[in-house]
């Protein structure tokens, strides 16, 4: 590939496994506060992530998983209302340190900083849950580590509509052969290939098991020096965890 001078990281899944004990668990709290008998147990949860977006999951969850609910009149005002009370959960849970980076995250963060590779962020969560996530686990300086933190609702069409990528590319007026992509899911590869983008997948519970075609390397995890990835698929081209020489590779 031509030489590395980007990597885009997705957040949720990626930087870190927020969805079964982070992001299920505020929404779970924020229905409970609004006195909803709705519970999202790790299975259904698992079924409504094939929609990403909060208040887009909501509303799925709504017409496919309870047509019964008497929703109000204006729906839009009662789900944004839920998603904020859903947002604000989430982010005492990242304060409270719930989730944790993945492995390999923050040495790549850092090997990527030192050598001079520009990073951004491109996600379908809400912007404060970012800032919550990256202040609680790499502290207040790492926000600024990335040049663009394209987030929620900034473009008309969530993933795995390629927009949020595109938004990238446009904002640091980058071609896309010298970026790489680092995501854990279908819909998020989906996202990035359509905006033509090489994609590196770190899989995990939710995403094991799904279409993850158009990936051209597929791991268990980045790895360190001293903790190798298993490749599930793809050319790891000799490296035992994910760093730039491989990157560069692809
Ligand atoms: C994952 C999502 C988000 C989160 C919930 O985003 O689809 O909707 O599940 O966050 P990504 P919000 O993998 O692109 O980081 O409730 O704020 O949407
Ligand atoms: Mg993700």
């Amino acid at each position: 590939m031509a030489k590395l001078e980007l990597l885009i990281f997705d957040v949720d899944g990626t930087l870190a496994d927020t969805e079964r004990d982070g992001h299920r668990v505020a929404f779970n709290r924020a229905f409970k506060d609004a006195q909803l008998d709705w519970d999202w147990s790790v299975e259904l949860y698992g079924k409504l992530l094939a929609v990403t977006g909060g208040k887009e999951r909501i509303k799925y969850y709504l017409s496919n998983f309870n047509a019964a609910f008497n929703a109000p009149a204006d729906l839009d005002g009662f789900v944004a209302e839920l998603h904020k009370q859903k947002t604000s959960h989430y982010i005492k849970l990242m304060e409270e340190g719930a989730i944790p980076l993945r492995t390999g995250v923050e040495r790549l963060l850092n090997e990527a900083r030192q050598a001079g590779v520009r990073l951004a962020i491109a996600t379908t969560t809400t912007p404060s849950n970012v800032s919550a996530l990256l202040k609680n686990t790499l502290g207040s300086e790492s926000e600024s580590w990335f040049e663009i933190i394209a987030a929620g609702d900034i473009v008309p069409a969530k993933k795995p509509a390629p927009d949020i990528f595109t938004h990238v590319l446009k904002e640091l007026n980058l071609s896309p052969d010298v970026c790489v992509v680092l995501e854990d899911s279908s819909n998020g590869v989906k996202s990035s290939t359509g905006a033509g983008l090489k994609t590196v997948v770190t899989v995990n519970g939710y995403t094991q098991n799904e279409d993850l075609s158009g990936a051209i390397l597929i791991l268990d995890n980045m790895g360190n020096p001293d903790d190798a990835f298993t490749v599930i698929s793809g050319d790891a081209h000799g490296q035992t965890h994910l760093n730039l020489d491989l990157l560069n590779a692809l």
